[in-house]
């Protein structure tokens, strides 16, 4: 039985759970958080947890691994390793001054007191840039610290960056960027490292479908040479005849991101009727 420790009520939550049952893993009580669950179909006990508890109870081999922030991992500073990015909770931790500093470069940061939920953080960035600025540690709503006099600048999680901008704050240096992932701690015995490495398959496989559109279209004949030049593939696109003679449908898997650049030059080469469908699993 592998033990993993996940948050237990926040924005990781919700992706983190969906991504263990994505993986055909089910749990007792459904996904209702209580302190500990076991899942029915799969060697896998998952314990919940304040995300701040995570890398340590993890360091201590309280559980296996922990799925946490990055940013959450690199400020607490325990022995624990990423042994897997997932994709999700994406942000990036930044510091930020009131809109109206006239902000120029790192150098306006000297003399400055700002406000962060990460010490560790922000002195490892201070100190690698050569900058003496006083940390202010908050444990929660740093980004009021300036309005109310408390601070000259704050250090925080930035994504949209819409809470910034309503608390009349402007980012102005990016220092980490950050998104969900797997940590583990101390060597695990046989057993347990081939349920880990059964459970990362699966996540792998997941998450790499994300990234992929299983694409159909139809091509004349004559121009099925071009259309498989346009389209990279895995290996090289399925081909098969229509019922209508001279066209053929053509099946292939193509990058998310590739989309819209090649749908062009299909259209542009002969292919009509084409769909694109999301796509479950992908294993390579
Ligand atoms: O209760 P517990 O201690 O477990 O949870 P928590 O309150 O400490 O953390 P939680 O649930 O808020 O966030 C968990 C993790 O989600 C963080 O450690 C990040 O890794 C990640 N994450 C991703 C975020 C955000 N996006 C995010 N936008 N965490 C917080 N925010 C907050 C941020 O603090 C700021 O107040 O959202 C605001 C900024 O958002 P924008 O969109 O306005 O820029
Ligand atoms: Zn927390």
């Amino acid at each position: 039985m592998l033990t993993v420790a996940i948050q237990k009520s926040g924005r990781l939550s919700e992706a983190t759970l969906k991504l263990l049952n994505d993986c055909g893993i089910s749990f007792r009580n459904g996904n209702t958080p209580k302190l500990k669950s076991s899942a029915t179909n799969f060697p896998l006990q998952i314990l919940f947890l304040r995300d701040d508890d995570i890398p340590e109870c993890v360091a201590d081999g309280i559980t296996d691994a922990g799925i946490v922030g990055e940013n959450v991992c690199a400020e607490k500073e325990k022995p624990v390793e990423i042994i897997e990015r997932l994709g999700f909770a994406q942000c990036r931790l930044s510091i930020a001054v009131p809109r109206e500093f006239d902000y120029q470069s790192q150098e306006d940061l000297n003399g400055l007191n700002i406000a962060t939920s990460y010490p560790n953080l922000l002195g490892q960035f201070l100190k690698t840039q050569n900058i003496r600025a006083s940390i202010r540690e908050i444990s929660g709503s740093v980004e009021v610290a300036p309005g109310i006099g408390w601070a000259d600048a704050i250090f925080d999680i930035v994504s949209t960056g819409s809470t910034l901008i309503s608390n009349g704050l402007k980012e102005v240096e990016t220092v980490m960027e950050s998104q969900a992932v797997i940590i583990a701690g101390k060597p695990l015995s046989p057993e347990k490292e081939a349920i880990r490495e059964k459970l990362l398959f699966r996540i792998r496989a997941v998450n790499r479908a994300k990234n992929y559109k299983y694409i159909l279209l139809n091509s004349p004949n004559d121009a099925l040479e071009r259309i498989a030049e346009i389209l990279p593939g895995i290996k090289s696109p399925t081909v098969m005849p229509l019922a209508l003679e001279g066209w053929s449908s053509v099946h292939t898997v193509i990058r998310e991101d590739d989309f819209w650049e090649l749908i062009e030059d299909l259209k542009d080469a002969g292919a009509q009727g084409i769909l694109a469908t999301p796509i479950g699993k992908m294993v390579v």
